[in-house]
């Protein structure tokens, strides 16, 4: 993956220059989204929050190519991000993008034969952020993540 990154320097130098209209190296947060789109990246909105978060990011919220970048690796890094779409479609049997206890009992079933519905209820209630009794997408990536 790093060496992918070496080559695609000047890609995303020419990118990021695309996206910088006012060429002042600076670029704003909506204007990073559609950069990371450019790129091909998929990212959920709340990783690309977190990843701000822990980047080198000014007080005033600008992000230069150096930030740019150094999210670029980090989404890179954390190829996980695929894995976790494929693993949630696994879950998510009927394309409803979301998990119901009962989904995810027949799912996690084949791992453990002695599962039990509390023990399933008691998932969802941990991880359901919304409490709408489903996890969604990313409720279901914190799961996988504290797995
Ligand atoms: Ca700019
Ligand atoms: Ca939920």
């Amino acid at each position: 993956m790093n060496e992918n990154i070496q080559d695609n320097l000047d890609f995303y130098q020419i990118k990021f220059n695309f996206i910088d209209k006012d060429k002042d190296g600076i670029i704003s947060y909506l204007e990073l989204k559609e950069l990371i789109k450019e790129c091909n990246i998929k990212c959920a909105e709340v990783d690309l929050q977190d990843l701000l978060n822990e980047s080198n990011m000014n007080e005033k919220g600008q992000i230069n190519y150096t930030t740019f970048m150094d999210i670029i690796k980090k989404l890179n890094r954390s190829d996980t991000h695929e894995e976790l779409v494929e693993a949630f479609k696994i879950f998510d049997t009927d394309n409803t993008k979301l998990i119901s206890a009962q989904k995810l009992k027949l799912v996690l079933e084949k791992f453990d034969n002695n599962l039990k519905d509390e023990d399933v209820a008691s998932i969802i209630k941990e991880y359901d952020l919304d409490q709408d009794g489903y996890l969604n997408f990313e409720e279901f990536c914190l799961l996988m993540k504290n797995k």
